[in-house]
């Protein structure tokens, strides 16, 4: 049989849900949790290497129990340990815990007493009261878990761009291997823009092969259907359910096309508005000026390059994060484009787990990978306790880290800050004594549970924990999952001011699942003076490349390297937490110089 590594990885994941339901050992759940990841992220197929006689215990987190599972699978299609806890739980529990707010608990109360194995079950429980009315759930509870169904069933059907770019990449990589022809491939539309979100897949490239390419596409193993196979445009669905459009053009006007393609519809359309005053009109060809004093058609020319392009219309190049159609046509006019932080600019990474809650590797291999990625400095901020299931550290073991990271310090090349992800509780006090924190170099500070809290109360929960002198960093501020869990509601104006005013930095985690600070809450934080930190909150040593999505978070929000304290030098930085709060602002503000911060006129 061949089964993927993501209907493997995804019978782990269920295993260790059903597990949890069941109340079995923590260790064993995290064993299988930490496999399914394990899986999902492996390079190779594991079925091949089951049928090539591969040692699955080599692979690490792998043991002998896991082991023998996959090959079960791998067999049969099945795993009896999975099915027999599947017949012993209530029928449908597991759909139940996908719905969020309802924790293995809770599913497993629901399907028990009420009977209940669908979301629309539970959606009618909640209409008729009997859900509220279980032990130990409650009006609010109830409320609060409506209200989760329903941004799940309102989410549109557009996927995070965490799938769709490394699928995009996966795509182009193997056209280009197929076609030497290929001069040009690049994704365009909302992709290169780095939205969040993406509808579809635009690819668009120069060849002296286009139709080899075409053909290549819709030959591809990973495409399931083909919609269009035409002279110009290929358009595919792939595996989820995600289209592709492929297009290809001239080497000598790949310019004008590529920046047709990338957009945004809006972008485009101040452009056109634009160059139609200058007497010049823009189609995916190039540029055609106009002879408007005869009515005679003009001539076309063509651009190789987009900097071509713009130079063209007397602007500068518009870099694809802020054509947005709002205020980058003015400020290019204006010449006061902010000079965008890149990936190279970052220095550090203050947020990243070790095995010691509820990471994957050891702290060794996560200060090896901030050391391969240049860095000058990191954190490790492992969860404090309050966190049943992420393994937090207790204060007797996070005593214990800091004395071990001390100890790697000599001899290392890069500081390594003492850190904690520490749970901000529901009434904004904090996880760990003011004893034990103020031990710490940085406090990364989350909200990890209550997450229905009003408006109101979140706001305040927040902002007190803020006020708390040794707290850095907020990290994720809204939790929400993209596509899976919304954010929670907070006063966004209230919170940024208590930001500037208690110089606490907001983390714009980079995880594409999160995303969080979004780019419109950064853009605001950045007008406001906000201290912002592009943070990976790495679980494993791989994890640290997804910097790259934070950075275009960043660069969609206008930051420039100055806006995010962790492009600072290590010198700096040090001085900037050694530096008491709130006072420690004005060591990020003496970073800012006069240049323009563009956004807004
Ligand atoms: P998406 O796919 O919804 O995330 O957003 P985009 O921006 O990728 O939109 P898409 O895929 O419809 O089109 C890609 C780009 O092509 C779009 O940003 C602007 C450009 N474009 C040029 N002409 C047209 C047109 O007539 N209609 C649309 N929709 N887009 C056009
Ligand atoms: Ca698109
Ligand atoms: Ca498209
Ligand atoms: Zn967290």
């Amino acid at each position: 049989m061949t089964v993927s590594n993501q209907e493997i990885s995804q019978l782990f994941e269920n295993l260790g849900v059903l597990l949890e339901i069941k109340g079995d050992s923590i260790f064993k759940i995290r064993a299988y949790q930490r496999a399914a990841r394990t899986i999902n992220d492996l390079s190779f197929p594991l079925s091949t290497a089951v049928d090539e006689g591969m040692d699955l215990k080599q692979i690490p987190g792998i043991g002998k129990a896991i082991s023998d599972k996959i090959r079960e699978m791998h067999t049969t299609g099945r795993v009896s340990a999975y099915d027999k806890l599947l017949e012993e739980l209530p029928q449908g529990v597991l759909s139940l815990v996908d719905i969020p707010g309802i924790g293995p608990k809770t599913a497993l109360l629901i399907g028990k007493e009420l009977g209940i194995s669908t979301i629309e079950g539970v959606e009618q429980s909640i209409g008729d009261g009997r859900l509220a009315a279980l032990p130990g759930m409650g009006q609010k509870a109830a409320a609060g878990i409506l209200r989760h169904i329903q941004a799940i069933s309102t989410k549109d059907q557009r996927t995070p761009i965490g799938r769709a770019l490394p699928l995009a990449e996966e795509i182009a990589s193997a056209l280009r291997e197929k076609c030497p022809g290929i001069v040009e491939l690049f994704p365009a539309g909302s992709l290169r823009r780095w939205e969040e979100t993406i509808g579809d897949i635009d690819l668009v490239g120069a060849a002296s092969c286009p139709e080899e390419a075409a053909q290549a596409l819709v030959s591809l193993p990973v495409v399931k259907e083909v919609l269009v196979h035409g002279g110009k445009k290929t358009s595919v669905v792939v595996e989820p359910g995600i289209q592709v459009d492929l297009r290809f053009g001239e080497t000598a006007s790949f310019g004008a096309m590529l920046q047709y393609f990338t957009g945004s519809q809006q972008h485009n359309i101040r452009l056109r508005d634009y160059a139609n005053r200058m007497g010049l009109s823009l189609n995916e060809y190039g540029i055609t000026s106009r002879d408007t004093g005869t009515g005679g058609t003009g001539v076309l020319e063509e651009f190789p390059t987009e900097e071509a392009f713009y130079a063209r219309l007397g602007l500068p190049y518009i870099t694809p994060e802020l054509r947005t159609g709002v205020w980058e046509l003015d400020a290019a006019l204006e010449d006061r484009l902010p000079n965008l932080v890149q990936s190279s600019d970052l220095k550090g990474d203050l947020h990243l787990h070790s095995e010691w809650s509820d990471g994957n590797d050891p702290i060794e291999k996560m200060v090896e990978a901030a050391i391969a990625q240049g860095y000058d400095y990191m954190a490790l901020t492992d969860h404090s306790a309050g966190l049943g299931i992420a393994n937090g550290l207790s204060p007797e073991r996070l005593e214990k880290q800091i004395a071990v990271l001390r100890s790697m310090q000599a001899g290392c090349p890069i500081a390594i800050l003492c850190g904690s992800e520490v749970d901000i509780r529901s009434d904004g006090s904090l996880d760990y004594s003011n004893e034990m924190l103020a031990q710490l170099d940085v406090v990364v500070a989350s909200v990890h549970s209550a997450m229905g809290q009003d408006s109101a109360t979140m706001t305040q929960r927040i902002i007190k924990a803020m006020g708390h002198p040794s707290v850095t960093i907020i990290g994720h501020l809204s939790t929400r999952l993209l596509g899976q869990r919304p954010p929670t509601d907070f006063d966004l104006e209230a919170v940024l001011h208590a930001a500037r005013e208690t110089g606490t930095a907001l983390e714009i985690n980079a995880s594409p699942e999160r995303l969080d600070l979004k780019d419109t809450h950064a853009y605001r934080a950045r007008e406001l003076g906000v201290p912002l930190v592009i943070n990976t909150d790495s679980h494993d040593h791989t994890h640290l490349d997804k910097k790259r999505y934070g950075v275009a978070v960043a660069r969609r929000a206008w930051c420039q390297p100055q806006d995010i304290l962790n492009t600072f030098t290590r010198e700096q930085f040090l001085e900037f937490i050694r530096t008491p709060k709130p006072d420690r602002i004005k060591v990020f503000d003496a970073a800012h110089t006069s240049l323009p911060s563009g956004g807004r006129p």
